[in-house]
């Protein structure tokens, strides 16, 4: 505990005694009472005397500082425990009021805003912590954990994007050499096309930002370009923004990017029609000439075309919907309908997402065009009418011949983007470009073949501003099928068959007829946990893993109780999300499990796959319905109820080791029975030396030059984080320079065994410049059985290491990896060993 008891050295005020008498004893009674509190651990009351004594007298903040520190870490704790969440960020705030500059409270507020899911708020507490003292490990251990969502990864490709840059530039250029005077740039981020307008000789430009941290970022990098005086940055939406409150009069360009893979899903129908009335000077007529400055507005990009395709593809089918019928030994039959959260044709919910993103180029297996491409939808930017009658527009009926046979799984989607009448960008799958494109799977869990001949009837809408594709039906043969279950109710077009209305009205009574539960509902999984279900591989290996396990305790107990019966094996799953371990261990009879899955839907399809099981439902408890509290759930059960099995979910779905694992293996070892097992055992992790520019483009903006001659790399930079997650491996584009090795053991049956620094020399087998060391784990469940995490089934995703500085290496040369692990996070330095090792 830090010093508590001392006194400090100058307990005078500066200030004259006499204006305020009582005013000394207030705060050294505060200080005495704080200090005793302190020791009684009554943090409460300790840190409100603690707040009156540094707010009344700031000269004593340097002797309290780490006192009122310590008091507001166990005084969060308590709040924490008992869920007094506002209060707990209350006393953060009151405490950085006193010490605005202090990282370490900054970071310790930035975990439980991470803990309590205030991402951003977190990321830019761990930020401000770092910048602060770079060289403090806890902030910087968190900042990069969560950089990814102060400043998206796609902001490397994009800086990184040449051909994008320039023709952006070239399309401002132009606007700007034909009268467009006056320029706003909404959505700025780095401050780029802002600064293109500018450089242009635009006389006045203006840019805005919703993002804090990169609208902090672009103010850094205009003034770093001695454009500070010349370019005037808001930190706003620019819904939020008029003229001439926020910009003096209405600009004749607004430049913008807001745009995402699904081209609307920033918001731009919404903020160009705001700017449309707000912002932009009135639209020009055909007939208006054009000549010095312009007094009429338009839009950079003046328009864009978005086209569909339907494809066949694995990677995406095991994501979105179940398609095994058995898992790890148990029939999924009565599993019901799971969903991903990717779902348009259902009503707008904020749990759903209509569409998700993927580089088809890149998806594991490749994917199967099953229709040409066709045209979704077009819409000019310049016209306020049609960008304010698409959310009103019908919904689009589409007819698209068929021509390959495959199972239909989704529709991708992508657009061209028209920056002007000469210039366009591409984010088709066929183009060399960093985009990702849009991707609406199909829910329905009858698979559907396609066949040629047969025509798909795509719809398209643009319900509250997303652009919404769904496949509904078939024709075939003269016939129309119907895909997925489609709700008519929504569609007030006439263009839908409407159903024989006897039967609707039929259907109708049995549903008021009938009790909730017999109505179609379903579960949502998210889209790694459909991935693990249809993960065959893993579930029999725990099945297995179990099985052995089982046998032999039974054997065991079987011998001590002899005669007697014995009681049932305890099996506790521990994973995150959806589950079904637990309900395999249940299947081994004689088990009682517990599961960790706390959603109520997903417990319900626990329970009816338990039963269709033939398991016994009391063989299988959800044991958060039954303890608030998880020091509770922490205490050693009783001498009977000793745990058999514990699972724990040891690598996330990014690639990265779960947080916090090696505390809970422990944990799980102290309540074990003897002879139990924490399952995995032991997780190896492989990695090996690549080179990939692809990882490098991702990771930072590249080279020296500046991009577009601007100064934007040292800023962006900042934000570059060592570990690239999510990776998929098997499709990187990368030469690989060395053969995968071993890099760490982590052994979850014995802590003593686990170090945290560990060198290995890895011999290069090809010359290159080792640029990234992805790695990935195999984890034993026992001795013998193991699942891998590069496995092409796997639920899983890569990590990678990539280097700051890539690494020359010369075939045959002997690399040092100095690899680390601090708190479940990896870190791995490289080295050219210029002696090569000894062999022996
Ligand atoms: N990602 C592309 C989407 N903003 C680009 O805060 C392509 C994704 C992508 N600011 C892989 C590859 C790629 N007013 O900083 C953001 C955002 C801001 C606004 C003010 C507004 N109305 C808005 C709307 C958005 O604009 C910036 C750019 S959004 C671009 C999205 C490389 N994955």
């Amino acid at each position: 505990m830090p010093n508590t008891s001392a006194r400090p050295k100058h307990r005078r005020s500066r200030r004259p005694r006499r204006a305020e008498p009582g005013r000394d004893e207030l705060i050294s009674g505060s200080l005495q009472s704080a200090q005793q509190c302190l020791l009684n651990q009554d943090y409460g009351t300790a840190f409100v005397h603690y707040l009156l004594v540094l707010n009344l007298a700031p000269q004593f903040k340097d002797f309290a500082k780490d006192s009122f520190r310590f008091t507001l870490f166990k005084w969060s704790e308590e709040l924490d425990s008992v869920g007094r969440i506002q209060e707990l960020f209350d006393c953060y705030e009151q405490a950085l009021e006193i010490f605005p500059a202090d990282e370490v409270i900054l970071n310790s507020m930035g975990e439980h805003l991470f803990r309590m899911g205030f991402r951003d708020e977190a990321a830019g507490h761990f930020h401000k912590a770092l910048k602060l003292k770079p060289d403090y490990p806890e902030a910087r251990e968190n900042f990069y954990r969560v950089a990814n969502w102060l400043v998206e990864r796609w902001h490397f490709l994009m800086l990184n994007d040449r051909g994008r840059n320039q023709k952006y530039q070239q399309a401002i250029q132009k606007a700007v050499q034909k009268g467009c005077n006056t320029v706003l740039d909404i959505g700025t981020g780095t401050g780029i096309l802002g600064m293109c307008a500018k450089k242009a000789g635009a006389a006045e430009v203006y840019a805005c930002e919703l993002s804090k941290t990169m609208y902090e970022l672009a103010c850094e990098v205009v003034s770093a370009n001695g454009m500070d005086g010349s370019i005037k940055i808001l930190h706003k939406k620019s819904l939020e923004m008029e003229a001439p409150t926020d910009i003096p009069h209405r600009v004749s360009l607004v430049v913008t990017e807001t745009v995402d893979a699904g081209l609307f899903g920033e918001g731009i129908i919404e903020s160009l029609i705001h700017a449309w009335h707000h912002l932009l000077l009135p639209p020009k007529r055909d007939e208006d000439e054009v000549s010095g400055q312009s007094t009429t507005g338009r839009v950079i990009p003046g328009g864009a075309t978005v086209f569909g395709m339907a494809v066949e593809c694995l990677e995406i089918r095991r994501h979105h919907r179940l398609y095994v019928t058995e898992v790890g030994g148990l029939s999924m039959a009565a599993a019901g309908e799971l969903h991903s959260p990717v779902n348009c044709s259902s009503e707008p919910d904020d749990s759903m997402e209509p569409y998700t993103t993927e580089r088809l180029s890149r998806l594991p297996g490749g994917y199967k065009p099953l229709t040409e491409p066709f045209t979704a939808l077009c819409i000019d930017f310049n016209n306020v009418q049609e960008l304010e009658g698409l959310s009103s527009r019908e919904v689009q009926e589409i007819r698209v011949p068929v021509t390959q046979e495959g199972e239909l799984d989704a529709l991708a989607v992508w657009f061209q983007l028209h920056l002007d009448k000469e210039s366009s960008l591409s984010t088709g799958p066929q183009e060399d470009t960093c985009w990702e494109q849009a991707i609406y799977p199909i829910h329905s869990t009858d698979r559907f073949v396609l066949k040629p001949q047969d025509e798909l009837v795509v719809e398209v809408s643009c319900r509250d501003a997303y652009l919404r594709l769904s496949s509904v039906a078939v024709l075939r043969d003269g016939q129309k099928i119907h895909l997925d279950n489609h709700d008519y109710s929504q569609y007030p077009g006439n263009h839908i068959p409407t159903p024989n209305p006897e039967a609707e009205l039929c259907s109708a009574l049995a549903c008021l007829q009938t009790n909730q539960s017999q109505i179609k509902d379903f579960c949502m999984l998210e889209c790694s946990e459909l991935a693990l279900l249809n993960n065959h591989e893993y579930h029999q290996s725990f099945s297995n893993a179990l099985a052995k396990l089982m046998s032999q305790l039974k054997a065991k107990h079987q011998n001590h109780e002899q005669g007697s019966s014995s009681g049932p094996l305890y099996a506790l799953d521990v994973s995150e999300g959806f589950s079904l371990l637990s309900l395999i261990a249940a299947s081994q009879g004689h088990v009682k499990a517990y599961s960790s899955v706390e959603k109520s839907k997903q417990q319900e399809v626990l329970v009816r796959l338990a039963r269709s099981n033939d398991i016994p439902e009391q063989h299988l408890e959800f044991w958060l319905n039954h303890m608030e509290d998880e020091q509770e759930m922490l205490q050693r059960p009783s001498r009977e109820k000793l745990w058999s099995a514990i699972i724990l979910d040891c690598v996330e779905t990014c690639g990265l080791i779960r947080q916090k694992l090696m505390e809970k293996a422990s944990l799980a070892r102290c309540l074990l029975e003897e002879g139990g097992q924490v399952f995995p055992e032991k997780i190896v992790v492989f990695g090996l030396l690549v080179e990939s520019d692809t990882l490098l483009q991702e990771s930072a903006v590249q080279g020296e030059e500046p991009t577009l001659g601007f100064t934007i790399a040292p800023f962006i930079n900042q934000f570059t984080v060592p570990v690239h997650v999510f990776l998929d491996f098997s499709t990187l584009e990368c030469k690989h320079l060395s053969e995968a090795v071993e890099l760490f053991v982590l052994d979850l049956m014995d802590s003593n065994a686990n170090y945290t620094h560990r060198e290995v020399k890895v011999k290069a087998v090809s010359a290159g410049r080792i640029t990234a060391i992805p790695f990935w784990y195999h984890i034993y469940l026992d001795q013998e059985i193991s699942v891998s995490t590069l496995s092409q089934n796997s639920h899983w995703r890569q990590a990678a290491v990539v280097l700051q500085e890539p690494l020359e290496v010369q075939a045959g040369q002997w690399v040092r990896l100095a690899v680390k692990l601090h708190k479940s996070t990896i870190s791995i330095a490289a080295h050219i060993e210029n002696t090569p090792p000894q062999e022996d």
